[in-house]
This record gives C-alpha cells, structure tokens and sequence, in this order.
C-alpha cells in the first residue's frame, strides 16, 4: 500500500488498485460511487437543522425504528448512486425489508457486487446535533453470473467481503475504508468537495483506556458482562478506565481505533442477541478492526466467521483493542 498522504482519494484509489483482487477498474467505481453519495448525504446532514428535514418520515423501519426523514433520504441516495453503476447486482440496506436486485442493463445480470448498507447509522442523534455514520460491506456474488441476485449472495460471513467502511459525519466528514490491504482514512474538505488522505494506515493500540457500552442496560448483562465493566471501574493499576459512549457505532469506534477502546453492544435480558445487525454494522467493522490490528467477536466467536442465516440478524459486539477485546472475553467464558 503505498503510504501517500495528502493524495486525493481518487489518485489513491488508482495507485493502490493493483493491490485490490478483483478486477481494479471494478473497484474504482464501486469506492467512486461510495464517495458520491457520501458527499450528498454529507450536504444534507450538515444542513439538517435548517431545513424541514428532522424529525421522523412517519413510517417503521424493518427493525421497528421511527424511520428519520435523513434515514429515508440517505438509503435514497446511496441505492440510487450505487444502481447507476455497472457492477452492482444487489444491494441490502436497514431500511429496506428485502434486498433488492439490480438488473444491468443488458439483462445478463454480470454484475458482480453485493453491497450491504446501513445509510444512516445512530440516526436519533440527528436531532441533537450529534455524529451520525453510512456504513458498507461489499461482497462479490456467490451465485452464478447471468442470473439473478439470491439471499445466499448477501447471507456470506464476514471475512468473503472483498471491501468495507462508513462516513463519519462529524466535525468533519472522513471516508475510512479496507479492500483487505489495511485500512485509510480520508477527510473530506467541503470547499471543494474532494477527500484528502488524512489517516493513513489506521491501526487500534493494542491497549486502551475507553470502554463504550450503554450502562443504562448494566443490570441486564450478563454476569461476565458485568464483571468485566467492573473490571474497568476498578481503582488498579492503569484504571480506572474512561467511559465513552455516544449513540453511534461509527462515532465510537472511529475514537476508540484512535485512541484505543473497546465498544460493546453485548446482549441482554432484554436483547437476547444484542442490538447490532450482523451484516450491515458488525461484519463492516470487524473487517475494518481486524484490518487494522483490533479484534471483534460476539463474546466468544470471531465475527467475520459467523454463518449468517437472516438478513436483519443480531449479534452481540465486541469490537476494539486486541487486549481489551480477549479481557472481555475472557471474563464471558468464566461467567456467561
Ligand atoms: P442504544 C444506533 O441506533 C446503534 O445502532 C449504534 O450506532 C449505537 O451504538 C447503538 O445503536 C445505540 O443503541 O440502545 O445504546 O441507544
């Protein structure tokens, strides 16, 4: 990977696509179409509080969740975009029951690309003014070419995705991404509309001191849940610990791959396999985390090697530091 900084994401995108598997034209268009409509949704997240754009679209989403006007439009614009390119035949997305199948053109269904998306994640903040993610996972079709998109081509574990990342809309608007060659981070200036490589190479510290889990939920834990938040409660050697935790999963995780963390979303008495969908949120960031020398499992199993069976399905997240990962884990297998 070549270390440039400062490049525009276009001309690292050219410089690096030798290293991409597949063929590297496919690539370029499938991160350009990425990068498009990250800049739209950018421009109207940013605007959200001028506009009469808040507030909800009236209808429930397929996880039973006020659907955000932003939510409706920012799913628009990314299937939209991502449609209008030659090498998409499917496209799943939280807000979107179904997946939907992308005929090409000439009918031979020779598109070759999966993507899976959640358009606007921790879209409650948007009303407070507080950072939302898009996430995406990106696979190649696994049923035969010339016919159509199945279930099968969106249900592979996480470690066949050929491509993931999210856009973080915060202080500013970073572009991170992995084709499975590390993982870069690119920070788009809005004067001229164009991402700038500004975190090369991002990797997790092995340790950390930020632990992000919704202690709201701690008496519904699991015990080893429990024990390992009291863990980082204690007065002892390097902790306590900080908590960190914002309502989105893109925010957290970009602060913690930072600074060093762990993010938690383990399940509960009352979220039986945690919140977080396996296929759109968890199998993106544990490729990027394993990318860029964290870890990522739902307790006691590797993310990226889990079966999917649902669409919409929900695991429980562990994901950050590599240490504070295995602390964790280590406290689930002596106290489920
Ligand atoms: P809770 C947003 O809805 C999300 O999927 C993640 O981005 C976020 O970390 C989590 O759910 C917040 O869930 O139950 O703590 O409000």
């Amino acid at each position: 990977m070549l270390k440039s900084r400062n490049k525009t994401l276009g001309e690292f995108i050219i410089e690096n696509q030798s290293s991409f598997q597949y063929s590297s034209g496919e690539l370029s268009k499938l991160i350009n179409a990425i990068r498009l409509a990250a800049k739209v949704v950018n421009h109207e997240v940013n605007k959200a509080g001028l506009i009469d754009i808040l507030g909800t679209a009236g209808d429930m989403n397929v996880q039973g969740e006020d659907q955000q006007k932003l939510d409706v439009l920012a799913n628009e614009k990314f299937i939209q975009t991502l449609k209008n390119r030659e090498i998409v035949c499917g496209i799943a997305s939280e807000e979107e029951d179904d997946f939907i199948s992308i005929n090409s053109n000439d009918e031979q269904h020779r598109n070759k690309y999966v993507v899976l998306i959640d358009p606007l994640d921790g879209s409650s903040n948007i009303d407070v003014n507080v950072s939302v993610g898009t996430i995406f996972s990106i696979y190649r079709r696994i049923t035969p070419e010339g016919t159509p998109v199945t279930l099968e081509d969106f249900l592979q574990p996480g470690k066949n995705q050929v491509a993931a990342g999210y856009i973080i809309y915060g202080t500013s608007t970073m572009l991170v991404y992995t084709t499975g060659d590390g993982v870069n981070g690119f920070t788009l200036n809005p004067a001229i509309g164009t991402f700038y490589l500004s975190h090369p190479e991002m990797q997790f510290p092995e340790a950390g001191k930020i632990y992000s889990v919704n202690e709201g939920n701690y008496t519904h834990f699991p015990q080893g849940v429990k024990d390992y938040i009291k863990y980082c409660q204690k007065e002892e050697g390097d902790r306590p610990y900080t908590s960190r935790y914002i309502g989105s999963l893109v925010s957290d995780f970009h602060r913690n791959m930072i600074k060093g963390g762990i993010y938690m979303y383990p399940k509960s008495s009352t979220a039986t396999n945690g919140k977080l969908r396996l296929l759109y949120e968890c199998n993106p960031m544990a490729l990027i985390a394993e990318q860029a020398n964290g870890k990522a499992s739902n307790g006691h199993e590797r993310i990226l090697d889990l079966q999917p069976t649902e669409l919409h399905e929900r695991v429980p997240f562990f994901c950050g530091s590599k240490k504070m990962v295995e602390k964790a884990e280590g406290f689930m297998l002596k106290k489920a």
